[in-house]
Order: structure tokens, then sequence, then C-alpha cells
């Protein structure tokens, strides 16, 4: 993967420093060095079967997480970029027990280790889309009063993992968090925890996404997408301190698709149910009682596996398709299908803004370790040359975006109370790095968008001169600095590397 400009700043930094600092100083910064150039981590978190495994197989394009059933979801699964497909037990004390894919390319549903001993499951895949993206599948969160179920807990805060399974999980840069209809209490106290675990490790913990999946249940067979919309932006208002958006999907139609499931088979057995009466269809496709128990000309198996691969929805919108358009290509009803499931725009956040914060997450997580580093030094001559390094790095001016999203971070899990616009103007600079977007003024051109973020620091600044409290004047003059770097940066003063 291409690291983003901060965290090659940083790669760097060890990369001058290393060769003159002594022994284990020096392995610990190139471990740093070699973490910073790994693919994004994101984890998949979120209650009992709320369709977290659907949807790592949808990302990594390949059916290979079991659903449903099977030990394994119950285990923390690690999915990364290898040269040949192999599923690793990892053990409590380190040691691995490999297993080929099973015969349909999934995990094995036995993996012939006593649960107890199990640390994770590592599995490498020669997938493509894992070269820039590391999948790290979690256990539900129990469904009852219970915020995580001791089974999580176990994984998450044991203190006897193994390091790791500790590091597999805590090392996670970005956390996706599922979950279905409504967002409850215990759903935002799970991923407080869940986020204070990735607190350990990076130091910037602005990452987290809301994905509301299974939104074709919504509609009983309908088009549940006038419902989802404006359901997801409630539920992003609610979650606003826990999650930076909250985007709906249909993971099954996504999996489905992206992983390349639907066969000839499916597709006629689609077709034959697109050229019944109209009146038998539509019964037919009522209920999934109706649709798998009523006499049909396609076989009750079939049926069953349609409903496996498409659920009432799915089925509804293909057939509904090819009723519109009968010789419509099986390729061009999978493309529809996709863009159906709502997962273009989870790409699309995955790819822009998730990748540009990850960099500065990557390198705020790196700085911090390398300050620790620092502090643990053995050799006085070490500590100094390693704080002169960070030093020196943070002074640059595009650095200061760390600096953004530690106090947004501040704000946004409320250790700092801020009124309500200015959190949110100061979240969009911590974010973002498209101006028209931060300033809330699409389409506007650069001399005014200055002028506006030039604006917006003086704001901050008499803000924190007069009136604030100690904590939100340290903000404030972090955000002063932001807007002000903003305002050069488009006046192009400023040159960002
Ligand atoms: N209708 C519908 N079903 C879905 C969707 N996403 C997942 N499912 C189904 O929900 C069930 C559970 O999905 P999983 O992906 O195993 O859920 P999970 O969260 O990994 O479950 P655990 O690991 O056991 O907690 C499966 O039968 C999926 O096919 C969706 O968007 N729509
Ligand atoms: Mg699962």
């Amino acid at each position: 993967m291409v690291a983003g400009p901060l965290s090659s700043g940083v790669a760097g930094l060890c990369a001058e420093t290393g060769h003159r600092l002594g022994g284990s100083t020096r392995a610990a910064v190139e471990d740093v060095r070699r973490r910073l150039g790994q693919p994004l981590r994101v984890a998949i978190a979120g209650r009992l079967k709320s369709g977290k495994s659907t949807l790592v197989n949808a990302l990594i394009g390949r059916r290979v997480a079991q659903t449903e059933v099977g030990e394994c979801t119950r285990l923390v699964t690690q999915f990364r970029y290898g040269t040949a497909d192999r599923v690793d037990v990892v053990r409590r004390d380190g040691t691995r027990v490999s297993h080929p894919l099973d015969e349909s390319g999934m995990i094995p549903q036995r993996l012939n280790v006593p649960r107890g001993e199990i640390g994770y499951i590592d599995v490498t895949l020669t997938s493509d889309r894992l070269r820039d993206l590391t999948v790290v599948d979690t256990p539900g969160l129990s469904s009852t009063n219970a915020p995580i179920s001791d089974e999580t807990k176990r994984f998450l805060f044991d203190d006897d993992l193994d390091p790791d399974s500790a590091g597999a999980l805590s090392g996670a840069e970005a956390i996706i968090y599922v979950f279905t209809q409504s967002v409850r209490a215990d759903d935002v106290e799970a991923l407080e925890a869940f986020r204070s675990i990735s607190s350990r490790l990076s130091s910037n913990p602005i990452n987290s996404l809301g994905l509301f999946n299974k939104v074709d249940k919504l509609a009983g067979g309908g088009d549940p997408w006038p419902v989802a919309g404006p359901l997801a932006e409630a539920q992003a208002r609610i979650l606003r301190r826990a999650v930076s958006d909250v985007v709906p999907v249909i993971g099954l139609l996504a999996e489905t698709t992206e992983a390349g499931r639907l066969t000839a088979a499916d597709c006629e057995a689609l077709r034959e149910l697109a050229r019944l009466p109209e009146a038998e269809r539509a019964v037919l496709l009522a209920s999934v009682d109706l649709f798998t128990s009523r006499d049909c000309p396609i076989s009750r198996e079939q049926r069953e596996r349609l409903l496996r691969l498409l659920d009432l929805y799915g089925i509804n919108f293909a057939v509904a398709a090819l009723v519109d358009e009968p010789n419509l290509a099986t390729g061009d009803l999978v493309r529809r299908l996709f863009l159906a499931s709502g997962f273009p725009r989870l790409r699309e956040t995955l790819d822009q803004a998730f990748r540009w914060r990850s960099d500065a997450i990557k390198a705020g997580w790196a700085l911090s370790t390398l300050e620790k580093i620092a502090n643990h030094a053995e050799r006085p001559a070490d500590r100094e040359l390693l704080r002169d390094a960070i030093e020196r790095l943070i002074q640059r001016p595009e650095y200061h975006r760390l600096k953004l999203l530690e106090v947004a971070q501040l704000v946004s899990t409320g250790a700092v109370d801020l009124p309500e616009q200015m959190e949110i103007e100061l979240t969009r600079l911590a974010l973002s790095n498209d101006p028209a977007w931060i300033l809330g003024m699409p389409g506007v051109p650069a001399p005014q968008l200055a002028k506006a973020a030039l604006d917006a620091a003086s704001r901050w600044r008499a803000f924190a001169v007069a009136g604030a409290s100690p904590a939100q004047a340290r903000v404030a003059h972090v955000a002063h600095r932001g807007f002000y770097l903003l305002s050069q940066q488009l006046r192009g003063q400023v040159r960002y590397t």
C-alpha cells in the first residue's frame, strides 16, 4: 500500500534515526517502521448475527468467513494478504496449526484445537482486495442486557491474551460497527468499550464508521431505501459522538454479488420467476413462507438457495428487473443487485475518508509509540536523538492535523465540552481535507473559502481568549491554528507534501 504523507514522514524518521540507535531501541523503532508500511486494518464489530462475517466476505470479494454456523463465528479472525491461501489457528501460547480452506473455499468448520487454547485465527488469502486492507472479524456482542458477552470480553480485555492476539485486535486503525434497525443504548456502550481498546495503541481513534445493515428487512419486500436513508441520518445524529457516519447497506446482496455467488442456474430460476403470470408471481413473492411453500415450476431446493443468496427483497428486486427487461444480461443483473446493496457508498467511504484519516491515525500511533520508546530507551543519547527527531517532525505544518485529531477526540468523547456548532466545525476540520466540505460551502471558489477559513480562525481565537475554560482554550488554540493553516493552504502559501 502507498503510505500517506504523514506516515511516510514518520517512516523516514525511523529510517534516519534507526541505524544510530542501540540494540533493543533500534529493533523497536524498526518494528514501528514495519507497521507503518502495513495495510489499513479494519475491525468489524457488532451484535450477534448482525451480519459481520457477511460484510467481511463482501469486502474481501470471496466467501471465506462462515456465516451462521461453525465454531469460528465465536473467534477473532484476521484476514490479510498472503502468497498462499492458508488458515492458521494461533494458540494463546503463540504456536500455530495450519489448515487449508475447506472444499467450498471457506474456513473449515472444525479446527481441531481445543476452543480454550485458541487465541485467534489468522487467515492469509491471495485476494488482491487484501493488498491494502486487513480485515478483523470479531465475535458478536451479546444481544442481552450485558453490552459485551463474556466470550468477547475474554478476547478484548483478557490480560493473559498473548501479545499477537492483543496486537491483532488493538492494532485496528478503523472500526466498522454493524447494527440493524434501531440503535440501542447498549450498542453505544459496546461501541465505546470497543473503541477504548483500540485507543490503547492508536492515539487518535476518530476512526469508527456505523453500518446500518439488513435494510432490506425494513420494508417487507418493498423498496427499503426511502425509509433507510432518513433512518440512517437519524442514527448518525444519535451516534454523532461515536461514529463519523452511518452507511445503510444490504450486506447479503453485497456478499452475493462481490463474491460471484449467483450461478447461471440461479439466474435462470430468476428469469423463470419473471415469466410467471403476474398474479401468481405476486402471491409467491409476498412472503418467505409463501415463496417456499407454494407450488411453483422451480424446485423448492432452488428457491431456498435463492433465499439464502438474496433473501426476499433481493429476489423481488431481481425479478422486477427481469420483468422490465427480459433480455437483461446476467452480468448487468448482478451489477444492479450490487448497486442496490448500497455497498458502493461504503467502499467510497473506506477508500477515501478512512484511508486519508488512517494516514493521520497511523502517524499518530507511530509517533506516540516512538515517544514511549524514547522514554524507555536505555542510552540517554538514544533518548535525545529520538525526542529531537520527533520534535522537529511535529513542528511541520502538515503535522498539525495530528493535534486536530487529538482535540477533536477530546471533544467527541465529551472530555471537553464545546457549543454544538463549534464541535461540528472542529470535527469537520479534523476529519477532512476538503476545504469546501469543512466550511460547509460547496462549490465556492478558493479565495472566498480562504476568507471563510480566516474568519473561522478569528472566531476560535476570540473564543479562546474570552469566555473559554482552560481546557476549552487549549482546544480552541489548536482549532485556530488549524483554520489559519487552512486559509494559507487555500492561498497556496503552504505546500503540503
Ligand atoms: N436479509 C439479510 N440477511 C443478511 C444480511 N446480512 C447478513 N444476513 C444474514 O444474517 C445471518 C447472520 O449473518 P453473519 O454474517 O453470520 O452475522 P455475524 O454478525 O457474523 O454473526 P455472528 O458471528 O454469529 O455474531 C446470515 O444468515 C446472513 O446471510 C442482509 O443485509 N440482509
Ligand atoms: Mg460472524
